[in-house]
């Protein structure tokens, strides 16, 4: 059974204060954390899961995972061997910097470099919190359509990075990937994006690069 941690909107005065804190602080300890959000079912966990597999020799990681119910993803991380604990937000649809360090703080953390927040499966809310991470990675998967930019732009606007998961079903959804990354282009010209499939394989090194590279650069 995974640990479930109950939390609760954090009474604060300034939510981006906080989260300068948290990101400075876990700088601090060692630990680079990276806020995933997008859909429900956009494959998060999945893509998770082979990223773990992946780079298990070399780099430790862990996962928090927000949902408002339930705990399987948090058991699909535990199942291959990573620290992962499952928070329930409450009916909340994103994650905020203290409800984050409180789930930080409820796994042991000392062996670890980095950590994921799975943010609660939509494509509004998450956009507006900062959660103290120091990447906002977003995630979109083909059978979700080429047009979403157009129609969540904020999300597109604030990520580091974009991965675009599920490739292997790109010829089934008629999804034309040169258009969804010119309209990501338009709204957000220096985000990196990453085509992936988690399935196959494809595309998995050049997404494991910027995670190393990003965690040299945050970690020194
Ligand atoms: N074909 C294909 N299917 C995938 C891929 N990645 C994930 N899936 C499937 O997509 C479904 C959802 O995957 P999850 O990893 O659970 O997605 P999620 O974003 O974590 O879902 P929530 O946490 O519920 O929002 C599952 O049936 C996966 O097997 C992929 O690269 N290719
Ligand atoms: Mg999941």
């Amino acid at each position: 059974m995974a640990r479930v941690i109950e939390l609760h909107k954090s009474v604060t005065e300034s939510n981006d204060k906080d989260a300068d804190q948290l990101r400075k602080e876990l700088k601090e300890k060692g630990l680079f954390l990276i806020n995933l959000m997008s859909s429900p079912g956009s494959g998060k966990t999945t893509l998770l899961s082979r990223t773990i597999t992946d780079m298990k020799p070399e780099v430790e990681i862990a996962v928090l995972e927000a949902d408002i119910e339930s705990d399987v993803d948090a058991e699909r991380i535990e199942a291959l061997g990573a620290k992962s604990i499952q928070v329930h937000t409450d009916g909340m649809c994103h994650m905020d910097a203290g409800m984050t360090r409180a789930g930080l703080e409820g796994m042991d953390l000392s062996e670890v470099q980095i950590a994921f927040l799975e943010n609660v499966g939509n494509l509004i809310c998450p956009a507006e919190f900062d959660t103290g991470a120091h990447k906002n990675v977003m995630i979109l998967s083909v059978p979700e359509g080429d047009d979403k930019p157009l129609k969540y732009p904020l999300m597109f606007s604030m990520c580091d990075a974009l991965v675009i998961t599920k490739t292997d079903t790109m010829s089934y959804f008629s999804f034309d990937i040169k258009k969804c990354i010119e309209h990501v282009k338009k709204l957000n010209p220096d985000v990196e994006i990453f085509p992936v499939s988690a399935k196959t394989g494809e595309g998995m090194r050049d997404w494991e690069d910027y995670l190393k590279r990003n965690m040299a650069a945050i970690l020194g």
